[in-house]
């Protein structure tokens, strides 16, 4: 068997229980995967060195092998915190209106890919496949070639490939997109995305896209598909069987004390839609007083980014919104929102969305959104909660029997609510086992087999 190397920005070995925090759910999904394959998972460190040294720390753990190298400030300020998070995260999702084109972001983008790309060179073998993962790594690809590596390559995008009308306003996109064909394989979380993809091949590269996939560009032809990407099912329900979701299930409960929980979980990302959330559901408190006093909305929200100015701004405007919804609607032994800004363990978060009744999950535009295929595998077949999902988010495409909402409409969040705390247990059930049946089988494993025999040409 071929060794699996897979790069990435960053390298997260799985935490251990307790040591909460804004993983991420490329990591999440990743350490998982990369357990199977004798290889070896690159990136960043996160770490910042005076002089960039090319020096790569090994570490193993947890049956993971991780090879890292650490970065100049210059080179986080504008790749990292610039290129990846200013520029691109905004453009993929949809926000022309925040990214920002800078110059020196473009440059210091390339300068690192090429540092990755020198970096870890060496350290690949004939008969390696190579996986590169997200927006941060686009031109890693077209890089190692220029190198003279001819492995098998694959790249997987885990956020939104944009219409081509809007990609057009990055500068140099004809660039970025063309790097892309120096992979063999491209994968996309839905089809949604792919389609945005095969239409900016043809409009704007003149390429020739075929039904099964195969993307013909000049004389290049590589192969595109949609790979929606799971959870670890088994994983996450070994979670939630554990004496620490037992714990934090009796806590959440208890705390309740008779009121229904309606859990979020998202990191503090404009693109999670939250502001437009807290909105909804204040219209829902608006127009269902009877309702006061009977439920809250657990919101957690860890912080992530902050670095980056439109993060900072994010959280001042979350706080003070949900600041002026309690004080608007509380009561001295109630308040509508619980805002939490604070990372939790994977057990304390599995017994969280047990205890949780509704899962309001509503981000502006997101890739897949792993959150809600983790709240639908937490829930008790015999009682399950409801799941209310943005039709913006790449899992809206499997789990069809959530109540789908528009994220942008106050209107359509309230009456979800409503329509969530009033749904017979039978439709609960019917829901929930279509939703279930999708994220037990589509979970992770599949997700990487799908697109590793893809590599494997
Ligand atoms: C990107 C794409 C795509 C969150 N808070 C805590 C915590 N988390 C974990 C969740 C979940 C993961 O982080 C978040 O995953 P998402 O998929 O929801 O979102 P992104 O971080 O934006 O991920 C996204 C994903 O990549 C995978 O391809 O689905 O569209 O944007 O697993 O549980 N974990 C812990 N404590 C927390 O407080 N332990």
């Amino acid at each position: 068997m071929s060794r699996l190397i897979v790069i990435s920005n960053r390298v997260a070995a799985p935490k251990p229980e307790g040591e909460g925090g804004a993983q991420g759910g490329l990591a999440v999904a990743l350490s998982a995967a990369l357990r199977e394959y004798r290889g070896l998972w690159f990136g960043w460190s996160g770490n910042k060195a005076d002089t960039f040294t090319g020096h790569i720390d090994f570490q193993r753990h947890d049956g993971v092998t991780s090879a890292t190298i650490d970065l100049e400030e210059q080179d986080v300020e504008e790749y990292y915190n610039g290129y990846a998070n200013r520029t691109l995260w905004p453009l993929f999702h949809y926000r022309i209106d925040l990214a920002e084109y800078d110059r020196s972001f473009a440059g210091g983008y390339e300068r690192v890919n090429q540092r990755f790309a020198e970096t870890v060179q060496p350290l690949i073998e004939p008969d390696d496949l190579i996986w590169v993962h997200d927006y941060h790594l686009i031109p890693l690809g077209r890089q190692l070639r220029d190198r003279g590596v001819r492995n098998r390559m694959g790249f997987f995008l885990h956020i939104p490939w944009p219409p081509s009308r809007l990609l057009v306003s990055l500068p140099f996109h004809e660039g970025l997109v063309l790097s892309l064909l120096a992979y063999d394989v491209i994968g996309f979380q839905t089809e949604e995305w792919l389609e945005s993809f095969t239409n900016y091949v043809e409009r704007e590269l003149g390429g020739h896209c075929e039904p099964d996939g195969t993307i013909r560009v000049g004389g290049r032809s590589v192969h595109a598909a949609a790979y929606p990407i799971g959870i670890d099912y088994k994983e996450f329900s070994e979670a939630v069987a554990s004496p620490g979701a037992a714990t934090a299930f009796e806590r959440l409960k208890k705390s309740a004390d008779g009121r229904r929980t309606i859990i979020g979980v998202d990191r503090l990302d404009y693109s999670k839609g939250l502001e437009e959330r807290f909105l909804g559901y204040r219209r829902f408190l608006e127009e269902h007083d009877e309702c006061l006093g009977k439920l809250f909305l657990l919101q957690i929200a860890p912080p992530s980014r902050g670095e980056v100015h439109t993060y900072e701004a994010i959280r001042e405007s979350l706080d003070e919104l949900s600041g002026r919804i309690n004080g608007e609607f509380a009561e001295v032994d109630w308040v509508p929102i619980r805002y939490v800004n604070q990372g939790y363990g994977r057990e304390d978060l599995a017994g969280f969305y047990r205890a949780a009744e509704i899962a309001l999950i509503t981000p502006l535009r997101d890739g897949m959104n792993l959150v809600a295929k983790e709240y639908v595998a937490a829930q008790d077949p015999e009682d399950p909660g409801v799941l209310i999902l943005s039709r913006f988010a790449g899992a809206a495409l499997q789990l069809k029997d959530a109540l789908l909402v528009n994220p942008y409409s106050k209107e359509d969040i309230s009456d979800a609510i409503a329509k969530a705390l009033d749904m017979p247990k039978e439709e609960r059930i019917r829901r929930w086992q279509a939703m279930n049946a999708c994220v037990r089988d589509e979970d992770v494993v599949w997700w990487r087999r799908s697109f590793v025999e893809a590599l494997a040409g």
